[in-house]
This record gives structure tokens, C-alpha cells and sequence, in this order.
């Protein structure tokens, strides 16, 4: 038996349920017998500071850490890296960017990668680094050897049978970590019910789960929800896939089971494609507790549409928004903004279809600003052009992210995304930005108009205004403002509480 210690890395996001990754590499250690800790430094309230931490690797000296590694906060992991690795203990790591960028990893102070699915590699891993045996014949490993050469022995098979790993060990992460349950959220309630997704879109990053869909059978799926639900008493569960209903007669199966179990009142939401599903199954859907879908729509140029690779028909995705939102149940819209080649025009299309859908759409998605993550087909056709080459690591996009963890109010309440509008990838004309600006504030506008009741809402867009011209006075006058009134509503919250 070994111990092994599994890391998300500190970031500028806060992690709110605990992250599946790691729930599942756990859950695969601990079937093997070894004792696995686990430490969130991107936790909503994370257990530690990042310097803490290493006292506590110190502390638990297991045979190995495992760092979970995504590309947009490549740069303070890769800090935090260089401070570990004083421990002499091998550092592994794995996740979406080491998959692809492992030599960038090893350089930057990794001592073993993990390419693709980590399940079957870790376990391997571990008997070979506990028993001493050498690494090269284990698939999906990049590591340097006894002379300092860097030895990559192939890409790993995607996991054939998902239904034979275990359920995500979730009680090495404790519910303090995260934020509080809700009636519709709730810590324990994230799972994965499969892999992948049946679409290739150019700016998705596939390196981990391959091309295609893999699934877990309905009764897995369920029996992991009674489970969750009899363990932590989760009543509202969140399926994090990529496209839940890719498989329609499965998600037809799982409403059954659900439907069929007198007495579970439990609710669930997921995300999937305009394209992948049918007015009887979201019937169906909504019968078994769905409450809420996030759809991805990205676009209103049927263009940009075509060069994504989206394959949407606008006419039918309209459709199924209306037929969504007429069951009742709450429709969530993804919206990407500031494609390289959007022009006036694109962003104008955009914006009819944000208004012709508002009637059907509870939510849009406060963010969206396109990102072109390395590996995907977007970021290959504008490398060379855009100077994209490791801008994770250049200090202008670290900036962007760590200056703005404290974002500004209007950002916080209506689009997150700014700053990378302001200060992205691409150069976008006066008109483009100033388009995309008002595709964002209609989005803003529209969650707080739809969620909010009015004599709410209209203080809330009040002080968005307020927040817009400070900020733009100067961005210390807003943060100063701001802050002063946060701290006097929660005095007044505090003083009527008592
Ligand atoms: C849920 C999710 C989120 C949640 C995160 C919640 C959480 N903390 O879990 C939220 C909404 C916050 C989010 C935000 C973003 N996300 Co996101 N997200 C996902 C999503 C849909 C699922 C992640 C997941 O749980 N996967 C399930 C696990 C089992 O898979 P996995 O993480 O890949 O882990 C396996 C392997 O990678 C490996 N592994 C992973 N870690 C480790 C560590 C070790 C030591 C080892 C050995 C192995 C290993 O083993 C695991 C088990 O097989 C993925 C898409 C996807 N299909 O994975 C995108 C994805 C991870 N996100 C992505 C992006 C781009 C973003 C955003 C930048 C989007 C944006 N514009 O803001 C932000 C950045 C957030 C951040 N912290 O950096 C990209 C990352 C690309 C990259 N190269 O890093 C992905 C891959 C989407 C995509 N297809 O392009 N995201
Ligand atoms: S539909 Fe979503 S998950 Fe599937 S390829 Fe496109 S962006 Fe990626």
C-alpha cells in the first residue's frame, strides 16, 4: 500500500463541487489499497495556502503528487510546481494541458506526465514506482529516464467499459470546501455519466477523451444517484458531460429508473446539443426532475456556424428552446463572441438571435469570450497569425487573470468576460467590440430582467451603470466605491440579522 497526495492547483477560479478528476483518480487508488489525501487550493474555501500545503506534503510523504493541470492557470501551477518539487518527491502530472504539452510540463518541473484518461495509468504507475519496476512499458506516460531523456511510451486506449470504475471517492473532499447546498445545487451532486462527444467542434479540445462518445449504462448512472443520494443525501444532481443526451435511448432508460423508484424526489440538469434531443424525451426529462439544460448555440451567423464546425440549424434550435421552455423547464444558452473573423455583420446576426430567443431563454451564459486552447483546430489555424504560441505562459494573459480576480461589479453581475475582450487574443475593430460589448449587455441585462423581480432588478442595473462609469474613470475609484458599499450592505445584513 502507498500514499499518494492528488493537487488542484491554486487559481484564480474557485472550484464550488469538488472536482471530478481527482473524485475518480482517488476512487481507482483507493480500490487498489492505497491511502489517498487530497488537497483543493482552488476550493471555494480552500483548506490551505499554497505554502501550507507543501508543509503538509512534507508532513504526509507520500510516493508520489499528482497535480491536476488545465491551460489557463498553467502559469501559478507551474510556480507552485518549482516550490514542491523541493520535497524530492516525483511530481506527476496529468489533466487536459500536460495531455498535450507534456515536454512544456516536464520542464517546467513535472517529473512524470499522465497523457488521456488517468484511471488505468495511475494504478499502474504506482505499483511500478512502488515496486521499483521500470515505467516504459506502461502506456500513456511521459517521464525522463536515468540519463535525463525525455522517454514517452505512447498514447493510452480510451477506458472501453466505463461502468467498471468505481464511483468518484468523494468523501476525501470535505463539504466545507465548497459552497453551500442549494435545493438545485448541491455539492455532491456533480457526475459524469459518460465521455466525450458525438460533435467536433474547432474550438473544443478533445485530447483526453478522444474523438466519439463513450457511456456509462442507465443502471450505473442511476445506481451512482441512489448511492449519492443515500450517502450525502443529494437531491439535485448536475451531469457535467459534454452532451448528456448524445445517446437518446439511454436517457430514455435513465428517466425510466427514475420515474419507476417510488418515493426519490430528486431534480437534475445537464448540458447537451440543440441537435440531440426530441419533444417526447424532454417530456420525459421533465418528468423525472430535469430542471434545467444548458444548451450551446455560440453563434447567429450560420456562417461562423459552418467554421466551428457547429452543424447547427438555426430554425431547429429555435424550435428546441421553445419546446424546452414550454415544458417548463429552464433553458440555459451558451454564446461565443469574438471569432478572428467576426465582422459587423456576424456579431449583428448574433444579436437578432439573442433577441429572437430571449422569449425562451431563462439564462444566457455570462461568459464566452473565445479562448483558442492549444490542440484544437481553431487555435492551429490562427497560431502563426495571431502570435498564439504559449500566450498561457506569457505574462500579459496571467496578468489578465490574476489582476482581475477581483473583477469589477459590472462584470461580476453582468458578463465576466470583459477583460478579455478589452485585452484578448485577437484585434477586433471599434465596431466589432462595440457590438460585442452590446451582445453582452443584453445578456447581462436579460439574467438579471428574467431572474430577478423588478423592484430588485432596478437598483441592481443601477449600480451595474454606476460601476461602468467609475471604472471607467478609473478602475481604483470603482474597486474603492464598490467596496465601501459591499461592506456597509453587509453590515446593514449583519445588524438585521442580530
Ligand atoms: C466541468 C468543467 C469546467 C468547470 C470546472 C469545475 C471543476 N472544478 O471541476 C468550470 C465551469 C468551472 C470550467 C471552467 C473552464 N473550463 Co472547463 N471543463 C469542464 C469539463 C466539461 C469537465 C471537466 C471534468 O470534470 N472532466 C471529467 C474528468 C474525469 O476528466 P479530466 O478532467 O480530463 O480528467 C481525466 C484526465 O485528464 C486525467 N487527469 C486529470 N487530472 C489529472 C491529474 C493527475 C495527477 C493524473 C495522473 C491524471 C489526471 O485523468 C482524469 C480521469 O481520466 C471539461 C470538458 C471535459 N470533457 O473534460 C472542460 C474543460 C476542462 N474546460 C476547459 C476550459 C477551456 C475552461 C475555461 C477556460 C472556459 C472559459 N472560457 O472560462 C474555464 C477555466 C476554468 C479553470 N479553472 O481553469 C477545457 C480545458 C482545455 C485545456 N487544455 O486545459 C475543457 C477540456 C473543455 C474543452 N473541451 O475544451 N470548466
Ligand atoms: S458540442 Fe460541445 S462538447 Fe461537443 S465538440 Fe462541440 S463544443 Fe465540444
Amino acid at each position: 500500500m502507498a500514499r499518494i497526495l492528488l493537487v488542484f492547483p491554486p487559481s484564480a477560479y474557485r472550484n464550488h463541487t469538488p472536482p471530478l478528476n481527482l473524485a475518480y483518480l482517488a476512487a481507482v487508488l483507493e480500490k487498489d489499497g492505497h491511502e489517498v489525501q487530497i488537497l483543493d487550493l482552488s476550493a471555494f474555501h480552500p483548506p490551505c495556502t499554497p505554502d501550507e500545503a507543501i508543509a503538509i506534503a512534507r508532513d504526509f510523504n507520500p510516493l508520489w503528487i499528482g497535480i491536476t493541470l488545465n491551460v489557463i492557470f498553467i502559469k501559478p501551477a507551474y510556480e507552485w510546481i518549482q516550490k514542491i518539487r523541493t520535497l524530492k518527491i516525483p511530481i506527476v502530472a496529468g489533466g487536459p494541458h500536460p495531455s498535450l504539452l507534456f515536454d512544456e510540463a516536464i520542464e517546467n518541473g513535472c517529473d512524470i506526465v499522465v497523457r488521456g484518461e488517468g484511471e488505468q495509468t495511475v494504478c499502474e504507475l504506482t505499483r511500478a514506482l512502488h515496486q521499483g519496476t521500470p515505467l516504459d512499458t506502461i502506456p500513456g506516460l511521459v517521464f525522463r529516464d536515468d540519463h535525463r531523456t525525455i522517454r514517452n511510451t505512447g498514447f493510452r486506449k480510451p477506458i472501453a467499459d466505463l461502468d467498471e470504475l468505481p464511483f468518484p471517492a468523494k468523501h476525501l473532499f470535505p463539504r466545507h470546501w465548497y459552497t453551500d447546498d442549494s435545493p438545485t445545487y448541491q455539492v455532491y451532486g456533480a457526475i459524469f455519466s459518460g465521455r466525450g462527444c458525438p460533435a467536433a467542434c474547432t474550438y473544443c479540445y478533445k485530447g483526453v477523451f478522444g474523438p466519439g462518445c463513450r457511456f456509462r449504462s442507465a443502471e450505473n448512472v442511476f445506481e451512482e444517484m441512489l448511492f449519492l443520494n443515500r450517502t450525502y443525501n443529494v437531491t439535485a444532481f448536475e451531469f457535467m458531460d459534454d452532451a448528456f443526451s448524445a445517446d437518446l435511448d439511454r436517457v430514455d432508460q435513465l428517466c425510466d429508473l427514475i420515474n419507476r423508484t417510488p418515493g426519490l424526489d430528486i431534480c437534475w440538469q445537464c448540458t447537451t446539443r440543440l441537435d440531440l434531443t426530441r419533444p417526447d424525451l424532454l417530456q420525459k426529462m421533465k418528468k423525472s426532475g430535469c430542471f434545467r439544460i444548458f444548451y450551446g448555440l455560440e453563434s447567429g451567423d450560420q456562417d461562423t456556424l459552418f467554421r466551428v464546425n457547429k452543424h447547427l440549424d438555426l430554425n431547429h434550435a429555435i424550435q428546441v428552446l421553445e419546446w424546452t421552455h414550454t415544458l417548463g423547464i429552464r433553458t440555459i444558452v451558451g454564446f461565443m463572441w469574438g471569432f478572428p473573423w467576426d465582422s459587423p455583420a456576424s456579431v449583428k446576426a448574433s444579436i437578432r438571435l439573442l433577441r429572437t430567443i430571449a422569449p425562451f431563454v431563462d439564462e444566457f451564459n455570462p461568459l464566452g469570450i473565445l479562448i483558442p486552447v492549444p490542440g484544437t483546430r481553431l487555435f492551429e489555424d490562427c497560431r502563426n497569425r495571431y502570435h498564439l504560441d504559449h500566450w498561457w505562459i506569457e505574462d500579459r494573459f496571467g496578468r489578465l487573470y490574476r489582476d482581475n480576480v477581483v473583477f469589477p461589479y459590472f462584470q461580476r453581475r453582468f458578463y465576466n468576460d470583459f477583460a478579455l475582450l478589452n485585452d484578448g487574443f485577437f484585434p477586433y475593430s471599434p465596431q466589432v467590440r462595440r457590438l460585442i460589448r452590446k451582445g453582452t449587455s443584453f445578456i447581462g441585462r436579460h439574467n438579471v430582467l428574467r431572474n430577478t423581480p423588478l423592484y430588485r432588478a432596478i437598483p441592481v442595473l443601477g449600480a451595474v451603470m454606476l460601476s461602468r462609469l467609475l471604472f471607467l474613470i478609473h478602475p481604483r475609484l470603482e474597486q474603492f466605491v464598490f467596496g465601501c458599499l459591499t461592506t456597509a450592505r453587509a453590515r446593514v445584513r449583519k445588524k438585521r440579522t442580530r
